[in-house]
């Protein structure tokens, strides 16, 4: 799907597209801010997998605690605190090297560079998790930083909402057909085909088995994107440019 031609920013989704980040770090971090919190909760991953349904941790808190039958807005606040140490676990797990980019995504984003095809984040999570996968588990791989970045603190509304890829669109100052996404989750599709992107899904731990009826391609991993982009590496092995550029990356 992705069109070397054609597109001049892929557009990556974060939480399970980039890493697994839900089932390695938001989860086991939720769970750790309730023991903190004395909250008595504690999340499964059959739960997690219903809750994700709802994009945004502190949103999920509440759809929660209603659920339980608490009274969800006096619960606010207290619910705030349990979000921001949530993201400080999330930000420990990271540090700890539990959360490597998944499969085939150095590869990608280096293919996509050779190509003259830029990168860049669209993700409703916050920004402080968005920083601290960068920092543990991107930047290490020696990648060019992202053309744009969106968080989840620069829209009002988050993923199915088109928000975050339509402000993605105008800080890159690009249409949408000259872009295309890459996402895991049917909110997330829903986002970025509403924004008028094609969208690629890749398939992660929690959203596997979701409609993607909407989706241009379907892979289970990144890697199954690269062929897309491989004629130009073959050209540049042809010319003799492929290994010094791989020699320069290293
Ligand atoms: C990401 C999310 C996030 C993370 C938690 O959505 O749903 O809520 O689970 O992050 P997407 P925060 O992959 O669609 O961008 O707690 O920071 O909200
Ligand atoms: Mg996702």
């Amino acid at each position: 799907m992705i069109s070397p031609g054609r597109h001049r920013c892929v557009l990556f989704d974060v939480d399970g597209t980039i890493a697994e980040t839900e089932g390695r770090a938001h989860l086991p971090a939720f769970n750790r801010a309730f023991a903190e919190a004395g909250l008595g909760w504690c999340w499964h991953k059959e739960d997690y997998r219903r809750l994700l349904q709802t994009a945004g941790g502190f949103e999920r808190l509440l759809r929660f605690a209603e659920e339980r039958g608490e009274d969800a807005p006096s619960l606010r606040e207290r619910l705030q605190q349990v979000h921001r140490a949530k993201n400080r676990h999330v930000a420990l797990i990271m540090q700890s090297g539990a959360v490597p980019a998944r499969d085939g995504f150095q590869a990608l984003v280096r293919a996509l560079e050779k190509n003259h095809i830029a990168w860049g984040v669209v993700t409703t999570t916050s920004r402080a998790n968005w920083d601290a996968l960068w920092t543990s588990s991107l930047a290490p791989l020696r990648i060019p930083a992202p053309a744009v970045i969106v968080c989840g603190e620069d829209v009002t509304a988050k993923k199915p909402d088109p928000q975050a890829y339509a402000l993605a669109l105008a800080r890159l100052s690009l249409p949408a057909s000259d872009c295309c996404a890459i996402e895991d989750s049917r909110n997330g599709l829903l986002a970025a085909r509403l924004a008028g992107l094609p969208v690629a899904i890749v398939k992660s731990e929690f959203f596997a088995d979701e409609c993607f009826d909407e989706a241009q391609q379907v892979v289970d991993e990144l890697t199954a994107l690269l062929p897309a982009l491989a004629p130009a590496d073959r050209q540049l092995a042809q010319n003799g440019a492929f290994s010094r550029t791989m020699v320069q990356f290293r």
